[in-house]
């Protein structure tokens, strides 16, 4: 090697190995070992029974990814949850369209995006992830492949979310509303027996969005990101705003370098807000877990909620929030 060459490349590794200190070098190779807290969170209220399902598998000695896929099944079936799979609400046209994403211990991922007509795309999600070559599958295509796997084609709109629907098209006024729009994404992130992690999200999307919108909620590193060397956290509200911070990505890249989940939900919202002038007009939540089987959640917003459920029980809890005050009143 030339002298110059040499030393351009003594320069490149000189500077490298001063950006990374060997603090955080120490941090990023973090493996805790044995006697793993198995635990399960999801967002919101619909979070409990999701919960329950996915429980009953970790705790039996199951597997995260199948806890996770199973779990959120529940709200998928559920048409009183308005804005995940059947019962969802439609978009400005009048059509359900659905995003979902899942995520295992070592990596594989899964998604479908702008998927019509199946009730559980989560499931179709898996199958990506399991059976394909690839991570996102969306619309038509999506549908084909759901066909293919055996997935029914099924008339998603309810007879509940249609009349809302009707109602809406009578001013059209679109204007996602904190916490009542935004609030039914499920995303679920579980720790099983034997220190795997695992995720999975679904969601509707948006009411009354554009067709053909796309959230945060299919997309891996916004919507949902698992990294079973670290952790694993989820997302819910505004999508566009966490697709434009990779939102659960820095999260779970803040724990590597020795965050704690409380810690890197927190320092995300920040990120929105320093970058999003509008943040106090929508609502974010990040759910989080690391390896410890230690949670964190924030949002922007007052109102945010998630489930946990480990061997201490289950239950609701209320995410700490950046505003103290909402800036709307409903
Ligand atoms: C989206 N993040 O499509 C979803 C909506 C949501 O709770 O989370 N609702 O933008």
């Amino acid at each position: 090697m030339n002298s110059r060459r040499k030393f351009i490349k003594n320069v490149a590794f000189g500077t490298a190995a001063a950006a990374i200190s060997p603090k955080l070098i120490a941090k990023s190779n973090f493996k805790p070992t044995g006697n793993f807290k198995p635990v399960v969170v999801s967002t919101w209220n619909h979070g409990l029974p999701a919960n329950d399902v996915a429980w009953k598998i970790i705790s039996g000695g199951g597997k995260a990814i199948d806890a996770v896929e199973k779990g959120i099944m529940i709200p998928e079936n559920d048409p009183s949850v308005t804005s995940v799979g059947y019962g969802g609400l439609p978009d400005r046209d009048g059509n359900v369209t659905l995003d979902a994403c899942i995520m295992d211990e070592k990596g594989n991922c899964g998604a479908v995006a702008f998927l019509q007509h199946i009730k559980n795309p989560i499931s179709v999600a898996r199958k990506v992830m399991d059976d394909t070559p690839h991570t996102m599958i969306s619309g038509k295509g999506a549908l084909d492949f759901a066909l293919s796997k055996g997935f029914k084609k099924e008339n998603l709109l309810t007879p509940e979310a249609k009349k809302r629907w009707e109602q809406w098209t009578k001013e059209k006024n679109y204007e996602p509303i904190i916490n009542i729009e935004n609030h039914d994404t499920i995303g679920m992130i579980a720790l099983d027996k034997n220190g795997n992690l695992s995720g999975a999200c679904t969601t509707s999307g948006l009411a009354w969005k554009m067709h053909g919108r796309v959230g945060d909620s299919p997309i891996i590193g916004a919507g949902l990101f698992v990294d079973n060397e670290v952790g694993a956290a989820t997302a819910t509200g505004k999508g566009e705003a966490v697709v434009k911070i990779a939102g659960t990505a820095i999260i779970v890249e803040m724990m590597r370098m020795g965050k704690s989940p409380q810690e890197a939900c927190e320092l995300a919202i920040k990120r929105i807000s320093e970058k999003q002038s509008d943040y106090k007009d929508f609502q974010v939540g990040f759910l989080a877990i690391n390896k410890k089987g230690e949670v964190g959640a924030y949002s922007i917003q007052k109102g945010f909620n998630y489930a946990m459920h480990n061997e201490d029980g289950k239950n609701m809890n209320d995410a700490p929030h950046l505003l103290q005050t909402n800036v709307r009143t409903y």
